[in-house]
């Protein structure tokens, strides 16, 4: 209550001292204000993207690091809506080498896709927990129909150790949680680019890839081929995360209606984020992780955020999760003063 009542009193000085404009529709933004908001959580228990199994759980985790309390501190309401069915590795083979559970995730996506769309059709934030990152096929597919339906285009910023541009032809794991950003700008099998019979959800020229440092040899060329705006662990280091989190937003959100914020906790440094599907060394610190969701959240264009790839099995004490709850906070415009 205290956070709450703080909040309305500074609410003025608030928005003086960030300069944002209130006219934008922003959940956090109208939280600020003292509007109830809505948020959403849908968690996707899905690990048939990968072969490490944990991040089924990853749902799990991030709500046992107390993350609907922390938003409900920052001012929302939250409506959790459980986690969707999906299946389970053991209940089927794996089917076709190039794209393993191709049907069985295909068919999550299409499920998420519907939820996302209703989640904001009912004027609520749309907040996903992953699970692998093929989920986002599904993330981005809801929301891109829920504005596309409205004459609107949407962006994409996607923060990952890696490219997840792979398709079936080239990647040299057929695991579809390196092929969601591909399957997301139209390239992959129908069943994953063609959810709602349109593709592709993205334009290239409205996404950014930041935070990459381990590509697959064939998916390097796919990436430079497919237009969208890299930021590597190297751009990073030279620029400054303050300089590519602007560049990316201001791209991510030209003539459209604002982005999707992907973000895998494989690019956080596996010293802060030990428990993640995919560990690579190398990953952006605790604090450039919430400097850029910090201004993801000034910016008040994001429209859904899913935060993936938590894996509980081999993490230490629910370290990653409790990251994760605090990331989405600055991401959902939680501030240091
Ligand atoms: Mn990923």
């Amino acid at each position: 209550m205290r956070t709450q009542d703080t909040r309305k009193k500074f609410g003025d000085w608030r928005r003086h001292r960030s300069g944002c404009d209130m006219n934008i529709d922003c959940p956090y933004k109208r939280a600020i204000q003292g509007e109830a908001v809505n948020i959403r959580i849908l968690g996707v228990p899905l690990d048939l993207g990968q072969e490490r199994r944990g991040v089924d759980m990853g749902p799990s985790a991030l709500r046992a690091a107390g993350l609907n309390a922390a938003l409900k501190d920052l001012g929302y309401e939250v409506e959790d809506s459980g986690n969707l069915h999906v299946r389970i590795p053991e209940e089927q083979p794996f089917g076709a080498k190039r794209a393993k559970y191709l049907n069985e995730i295909a068919e999550a996506c299409r499920d998420i896709a519907q939820r996302v769309y209703r989640t904001l059709e009912e004027g609520f934030f749309p907040l996903c927990l992953g699970g692998d990152h093929s989920m986002a096929i599904g993330t981005i597919a809801g929301v891109s129909k829920f504005h596309r339906d409205r004459g609107q285009n949407v962006g994409l910023v996607w923060i990952d150790a890696h490219g997840d541009m792979n398709t079936p032809e080239i990647s040299p794991s057929g695991n579809i949680h390196g092929m969601p950003f591909a399957a997301s700008l139209g390239f992959g099998p129908e069943s994953l680019t063609g959810i709602y019979d349109f593709a592709p959800k993205v334009q290239a020229d409205r996404c950014a890839l930041i935070g990459v440092r381990d590509l697959d040899s064939r998916e390097r060329g796919a990436i430079k081929q497919s237009g969208v705006y890299v930021f590597t662990m190297r751009d990073i280091d030279e620029q400054g995360m303050r300089s590519v989190i602007e560049k990316s937003l201001s791209l991510a959100s030209r003539d459209c209606a604002g982005f999707v914020v992907s973000f895998d906790m494989d690019v956080m440094d596996p010293s802060e984020a030990p428990g993640v599907g995919t560990p690579v060394r190398g990953g952006i610190t605790f604090r450039e992780a919430h400097l850029a969701l910090e201004m993801i959240a000034d910016s008040g264009k994001m429209l859904a955020l899913e935060m993936v790839e938590i894996n509980p099995i081999i993490d230490i004490m629910n370290k990653t999760a409790i990251l994760g709850v605090g990331l989405i906070s600055s991401a959902l415009g939680k501030k240091i003063l």
